[in-house]
């Protein structure tokens, strides 16, 4: 007999996409009551003059078919064009306390924000405010502050190039390079390894390479869930005979197998397309290890073949003429052994080898990858480590080959690109100051978890949140938590309602903002947008929807106004100007930033245009003008700490969700429904370990800066398909276990996916923030 599973857990059958995406999409509609009117606006999504889809920076396909089907790209929009509102009628009846005990599902799900807002603590409620009051008292507090390096100016990647601009412009002004943003959680080890390896720290493909390559290897990414769009391109390389390799501790259903919900044959005959080649579940954690093991697989069979005078493997021509580093590298991959590779990959030598051929039989390769291979203690490493085994085969700068970083945030790309960063270059400050007459601070600034830590010091005093949900996104909420209600002034702009609103400060503000999908009218009339892919297509982007309310303002003229207010006679910039014709921006950044040229012009042409990418045209701007081999000189020591009872814990984004923004409770292709407090890990290991599925347990981290409340309570073991000594549950519910410290460092990024852990009995709750619930977090008592 069938042993009963877990309320909620079923084993999932079917390939994903197909009429079970279709049905989600129904249901996606109902849920924001937006039954008909739904329709017109899916339509709209990443077509030419339509906006730019909220969801994922996979870019856009050339010619469109009628709609670029997107099951979580249409949830996006749905969830931004709800009728659902959050307006001052709402706030009178909740107080924050209140507001604390529900689920971030709960918060985001209660609609579109409407009115700006100012937290009255007498009566613990947020409360109308008028827009030039609030202004007027953020720059009084803004210019009380001892130093600017107290202020921190968070990002989060779905303000469009204007927005960021203005608000480094007005950061850079005010003195401060203080500009955290969601890049420092996510691809900022692409932003610093690739420039060391290949001197650009951008994907160096486009779409065209995906319809030529002979050979995709995925590492660490789930596009089935994350990039759907990216499975058009998948299923397409694998119908015309290209092999794809996975590289990933699940088996992620789209990877196995797909069924393209706008190919009518396809979903009446029930024909799934097969998608890996080969699919071979690497430990978490274990990347650096399994590609040094294909890469000394590969270079000693191209030894050997050029001993036995066969063709080389390699490409020595490209190795000689471009890149700098092999010997050392070659001579490091022979003194490391297969028994340390093994371990520390959780892959046979077998497997490893396998890979090196067809790697070696393919003359182009494109490598993607994503947080898997980023959120570890080791993420730089891990990207340095693509670029060697790409650079082995001169992979990198012809045709159908190259890296391809699959970015997160619709425009986290091109936020970087316009100036949010902590550390921005001699050159790029020397323009800014050149074109808006002001000496910028040249001090690099903090990153996020520098931020934070700053914070929970006292030695941040304010922060302004451009979008995003910073104290559930970054680690350690023991750290944010504490940090935003000791600031003097929290100013917040965003769609809808989260949990780092509620954290109120000495002063805080809460600004509705317009959406991607709502039309932006200022004095010159209706505004574009523009915002980078993944592939650096640059491309305009214009809502159509009826704002919330007429006290929504857009992001760049509430940056225009606070900066006016702050910076008052101190700034030459006409801030006005600017928030009422989003061309004037573009054209200061086309001053600053010489790439940007005609921006204008360009993108008034439909697709827009493309950055250039130098690595990509076989320009080496690294210190010695060379592509890079790194060495990475962990693996025997990873292989070693082995203490039987430490599992290692990764997390992972459901179905439902994007971010912190929780749109359902199911996580279908994995065979979850209607909850998310589970922890997954293998049969074996849940027996070795003494339990079974179904235990209810908590979970301690296992390293040195363990405390007490560095907890996570209540989860539901669920056995699914890992490898030994591997664990994964939901982000953001594993939160508390990351502590500030736990990062990458080399580019600080949280080693949100390689956490040792401990599991027992589940005790009685602690305190109601570590305990999970179906419904993911809830808080059930304020945070001490
Ligand atoms: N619908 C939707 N779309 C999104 C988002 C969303 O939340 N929802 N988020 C957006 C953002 S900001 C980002 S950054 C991207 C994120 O997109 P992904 O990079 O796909 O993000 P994750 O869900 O974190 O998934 C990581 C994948 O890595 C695997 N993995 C975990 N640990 C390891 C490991 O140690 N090694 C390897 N090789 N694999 C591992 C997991 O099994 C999972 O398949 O998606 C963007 N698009
Ligand atoms: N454990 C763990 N932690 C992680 C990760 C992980 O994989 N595991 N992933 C990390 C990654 S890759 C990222 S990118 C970060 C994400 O960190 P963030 O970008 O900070 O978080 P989001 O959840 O995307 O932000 C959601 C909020 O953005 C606001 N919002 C939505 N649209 C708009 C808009 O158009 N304008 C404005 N102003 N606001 C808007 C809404 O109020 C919504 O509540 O989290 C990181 N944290
Ligand atoms: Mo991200």
């Amino acid at each position: 007999m069938m042993k009963q599973r877990p309320d909620g857990i079923r084993d999932y059958e079917d390939p994903a996409g197909g009429w079970g995406a279709l049905k989600a999409l129904a249901s996606a509609l109902k849920q924001q009551q937006l039954l008909v009117e739904g329709i017109p606006t899916l339509l709209k999504q990443n077509q030419p003059g339509g906006f730019d889809c909220p969801g994922c920076a996979w870019p856009d396909p050339k010619h469109t078919s009628a709609f670029e089907f997107c099951e979580n790209g249409a949830k996006a929009v749905t969830w931004e064009s709800t009728p659902k509102r959050v307006g001052p009628d709402f706030f009178a009846q909740h107080t924050l306390a209140s507001l604390w005990t529900r689920s971030d599902y709960w918060l985001e799900d209660q609609g579109r924000l409407t009115h700006p807002l100012r937290y009255d603590a007498a009566t613990d409620r947020y409360e109308p405010v008028a827009w030039q009051a609030a202004f007027d008292d953020i720059a009084g507090r803004l210019n009380a502050l001892d130093h600017p390096d107290q202020l921190e100016l968070y990002t989060s990647g779905r303000a469009s190039n204007e927005a960021a601009f203005l608000f480094q412009l007005f950061g850079r002004q005010f003195g401060t390079n203080n500009f955290p943003d969601c890049s420092n959680m996510c691809h900022e080890p692409t932003s610093v390894g690739l420039p060391r390896s290949i001197g650009v720290g951008k994907g160096t493909v486009t779409l065209d390479d995906f319809d030529k390559a002979e050979l995709i290897i995925s590492i660490g990414h789930n596009p089935g869930t994350n990039h759907p769009r990216m499975m058009t391109p998948l299923r397409n390389a694998s119908r015309r005979g290209a092999k794809i390799i996975v590289l990933n501790p699940l088996r992620e259903r789209a990877l196995e197998r797909f069924e393209a919900p706008q190919a009518p044959i396809e979903m009446a005959t029930t024909s799934s397309t097969p998608i890996a080649s080969r699919y071979l579940q690497v430990k978490v954690g274990g990347d650096a290890a399994a590609l040094k093991g294909i890469c000394k697989a590969l270079v000693a069979k191209d030894e050997a073949a050029r001993a036995a005078d066969r063709a080389s493997l390699l490409d020595h021509p490209f190795i000689a003429g471009h890149t700098a580093g092999f010997e050392a590298f070659s001579a490091d991959l022979a003194s490391c052994s297969w028994g340390a590779i093994e371990r520390a990959s959780g892959l046979s030598r077998a497997d490893l080898e396998a890979i090196a051929d067809d790697y070696a039989a393919s003359n182009s390769t494109i490598v993607c990858y994503g947080m898997g291979i980023t959120q570890h203690v080791t993420g730089t490493a891990n990207v340095q480590q693509i670029a060697n085994l790409l650079l082995l085969k001169g992979n990198i700068g012809k045709p159908g080959a190259g890296i391809c970083p699959l970015r997160g945030h619709s425009n986290v790309q091109g936020d970087r690109t316009v100036g949010i960063t902590e550390r921005p270059s001699t050159e790029f400050l020397d323009r800014l100051r050149d074109v808006f007459g002001f000496e910028p601070p040249r001090a690099f600034g903090h990153s996020v978890v520098d931020s934070i830590a700053a914070m929970r010091e006292g030695r941040a005093k304010a922060v302004i949140c451009l979008g995003g949900n910073l104290a559930m996104a970054a680690s350690d909420p023991q750290a944010c938590f504490k940090g935003f209600r000791q600031l003097d002034l929290a100013v917040h702009l965003a769609t809808k309602l989260n949990r780092t609103h509620l954290l109120a400060a000495r002063a805080t503000y809460l600004f509705p903002v317009l959406g991607r999908t709502d039309n932006d009218l200022q004095v010159s009339g209706r505004q574009a947008l523009t915002v980078e892919d993944s592939m650096s297509m640059v491309h305009a982007s214009r809502g159509f929807l009826t704002p919330p309310s007429d006290q929504v303002r857009s992001e760049p003229a509430i940056l225009a106004g606070i900066a006016k207010a702050t910076l008052a006679g101190r700034s030459r910039v006409d801030w006005e100007a600017l928030a009422g014709n989003y061309d004037l921006i573009r054209d200061a950044i086309e001053q600053v930033f010489p790439e940007f040229e005609a921006y204008n012009d360009r993108i008034r042409k439909p697709g827009g245009f493309q950055l250039p990418n130098a690595a990509a045209m076989r320009i080496w701007n690294t210190p010695n003008g060379r592509a890079n081999f790194a060495i990475f000189a962990g693996v025997e020591e990873d292989a070693t700490s082995a203490d039987p009872e430490v599992l290692r814990l990764t997390s992972l984004r459901a179905h439902d969700q994007y971010n912190t923004t929780i749109y359902g409770l199911n996580d279908r292709y994995r065979g979850v429904f209607g909850r998310r407090d589970v922890l997954f890990a293998n049969p074996r290991e849940l027996e070795r370990l003494g339990f079974v599925e179904g235990d209810v347990v908590d979970v301690v981290t296992a390293l040195d800066f363990a405390r007490p409340d560095r907890i996570v309570q209540g989860l539901t073991l669920v056995s699914h398909d890992l490898p030994d000594g591997c664990c994964a549950s939901y982000y953001p519910e594993i939160q508390p276990l990351v502590a500030l410290e736990f990062r990458d460092p080399d580019c600080l990024t949280p080693s949100y996916k390689s956490i040792p852990v401990k599991i027992m009995r589940a005790q009685a709750p602690l305190a109601g923030d570590r305990a999970v619930t179906r419904d993911g977090i809830v808080g059930r008592r304020p945070d001490p």
